[in-house]
């Protein structure tokens, strides 16, 4: 059996490649870091929630010594950077390939994938934070993987090891729930630079809340007639449950990095422009993220 589990080369060992390559070689899965650096494994800490520490140790290989075919690819690098991390290995993928995207947002991979490469599309509830080489995993929830596509045959095995994992054969309307509790509580929440829970408590913030969901149900329902719409309540459930936690585009802002709000406000506009609807609520977002 173990010669039948895939072997993943990973784009991005940050939080969430991190996660995944845990729960991945936990079940019997090989994963590869592709890095331009030292040959040397990347030796992880991973903290779990219930407090326990574990190693882990990935094997790392130089784009130049991938082989010509990628049979497996995970993507979890920060939106922003998708394009620059896939040059290395577009050349390595074909019809034959199989893209796992585990990342925040919509469309970062759009028209970086050859022409019948399959896409496993993961949407996650759980949440890391930390830096190289010390991960903690904050809460352990939901992991729903799925695309135009049957689970694969090794995805039952994988979830023994990968706790609340599952397989949607739609996986869109999973995303497009996050992407509007992401396109709310992250922009929000960075410019204000304030927990989660205040997107509930301040009545300010409520009420831009309330503004960019409704534009964000506005496109989705123009998009699927039958998108439930609503998205208040359960964007507001999101940030009570998280309440005390720094969303990933405040942690990115904070740091100054570039945040992935193209990937997330970014993708409503664009669905928006397209569709001649306005969404000034979210273009405003959109701007003021971009000029860090
Ligand atoms: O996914 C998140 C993020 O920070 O990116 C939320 C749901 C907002 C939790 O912090």
């Amino acid at each position: 059996m173990p010669n039948t589990l895939p072997h993943w080369f990973l784009l991005g060992a940050g939080n969430m490649g991190t996660l995944a390559a845990w729960y991945l070689t936990r079940s019997g899965h090989g994963v590869t870091v592709i890095r331009h650096a030292s040959p040397a494994p990347l030796e992880k800490t991973l903290w779990l929630p219930d407090g326990r520490q574990q190693a882990l140790s990935l094997p790392v290989l130089d784009p130049a010594a991938l082989p010509d075919h990628i049979d497996n690819l995970l993507v979890a690098v920060k939106t922003p950077y998708t394009r620059q991390a896939m040059a290395a290995v577009t050349d390595h993928l074909d019809a034959g390939s199989r893209v796992l995207r585990f990342q925040n947002g919509i469309g970062a991979l759009d028209g970086l994938l050859p022409t019948g490469c399959q896409l496993i599309e993961a949407v996650t509830t759980s949440a890391v934070k930390g830096q190289h080489p010390d991960h903690t995993v904050v809460a352990e929830n939901a992991t729903w993987l799925g695309g135009s596509t049957t689970p694969p045959a090794w995805f039952v095995s994988l979830t023994e090891y990968w706790p609340d994992l599952h397989w949607e054969d739609d996986i869109r309307p999973r995303q497009w729930h996050k992407l509007v509790a992401n396109a709310v509580i992250n922009p929000l929440t960075a410019l204000h630079d304030v927990p989660n829970g205040q997107i509930s408590d301040n009545p300010i913030l409520r009420e831009q809340a309330t503004q960019l969901c409704e534009e964000a149900d506005q496109v989705l329902q123009q998009l699927d007639p039958a998108w439930p719409g609503h998205s208040l309540d359960n964007v507001l459930t999101v940030a009570r449950a998280t309440a005390g936690n720094t969303s990933s585009m405040r942690a990115d802002r904070q740091r100054g990095a570039q945040t992935e709000i193209d990937a997330i406000n970014g993708w409503l506009v664009k669905q928006a422009d397209r569709l001649g609807l306005a969404v000034p609520a979210n273009r405003k977002m959109v701007s003021a993220l971009t000029l860090l």
